[in-house]
């Protein structure tokens, strides 16, 4: 695994930023101390151990997987992290939203994987460059344990045409997959210390294999916007404003929440997953849910 790249002044620098709009990723960058990773990695097993049976309206693994930050508040702290938004600024600029956080887990020995795809696919924000992914890990990323690899350049593409595989092993909705044949040697592993972080552009094409090692691969995933992109498969959309303002009006502002899983925001947790599923199924062949098999 690589040494962090040096950030000047917790900034990226202009040439740090070229290369993230050239290639469409940028790694592996400083996001937390190794403290704080692990801290937060115990956060979030006490929350799994304290909630997997606990009443909850929808299997705790949903909440995990889609739209952390509205439910958890120790999601919402990661993704609003002063030391990651500086490193976004650089490529969102001053008014940064938090369009979503998820946790991507891959247990030990398993076979989940995630297909090659865009991530902007089935999003209903169209081409935008206004959306970028930091992907913290808070356990080791490595190849055996099912790291990303990411395509350079690939963000240079428009939406390409995805397949719908359904796959019960891809941690996918829709296990959607690129209708791309992508090489071995046009991937590039992103391998992770816990508290490093990857960036990478919505178009970029990526994917993961599954995790053989004996530890738990675990990743916040933080998907960032820039409050003038909009929606455009329905009339509203969610996001969180991070830092900065929101002069355009095109997200409601989701509060961060008070406590795990309390009643005010399970509701809108509801609210948010009825209109984001009815936006990323459209064109689904088959009936299923955003919020379904996500593990
Ligand atoms: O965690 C993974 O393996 C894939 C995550 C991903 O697809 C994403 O962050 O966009």
């Amino acid at each position: 695994m690589l040494d962090s790249i040096q950030l000047e002044d917790g900034h990226l620098t202009q040439s740090q930023i070229s290369r993230y709009w050239q290639d469409g990723f940028l790694f592996p960058l400083p996001a937390l101390p190794d403290k704080k990773a692990a801290a937060y990695r115990a956060e979030l097993q006490a929350i799994e151990a304290d909630w997997l049976d606990n009443g909850l309206p929808l299997p705790l693994n949903t909440y995990k997987r889609v739209n952390a930050h509205v439910v958890m508040p120790m999601a919402y702290r990661l993704a609003t992290e002063p030391a990651v938004l500086d490193v976004i600024e650089g490529i969102l600029g001053p008014d940064i939203m938090v369009y979503a956080a998820e946790f991507f887990i891959k247990e030990p020995r398993t076979r989940q994987i995630v297909s090659m795809h865009q991530d902007l696919t089935y999003w209903g924000l169209g081409a935008i460059d206004g959306l970028v992914t930091a992907w913290i890990a808070l356990s080791p990323a490595t190849p055996a344990s099912g790291c990303m690899d990411f395509v350079r350049a690939s963000h240079k593409n428009p939406i390409l045409p995805h397949d719908d595989t359904f796959d019960e092993n891809n941690l996918l909705s829709r296990g959607q997959e690129v209708r791309v044949d992508v090489a071995e040697k046009d991937k590039v592993a992103i391998e992770l210390h816990p508290g490093q972080m990857s960036l990478h552009h919505g178009l970029t094409i990526h994917g993961s294999g599954p995790n053989a090692s004996d530890d738990r691969r675990i990743a916040a995933v933080v998907r960032y916007c820039r409050p003038d992109i909009k929606q455009q498969l329905s009339d509203t959309d969610y996001a969180a404003l991070a830092r900065g303002t929101d002069t355009h009006g095109n997200f409601i502002h989701v509060p961060p929440p008070a406590a795990n899983f309390t009643p005010e925001s399970l509701a809108l947790y509801d609210q948010i997953r009825a209109q984001q599923s009815q936006v990323m199924m459209k064109g689904a062949k088959k009936t299923t849910s955003i919020y379904e098999g996500t593990s």
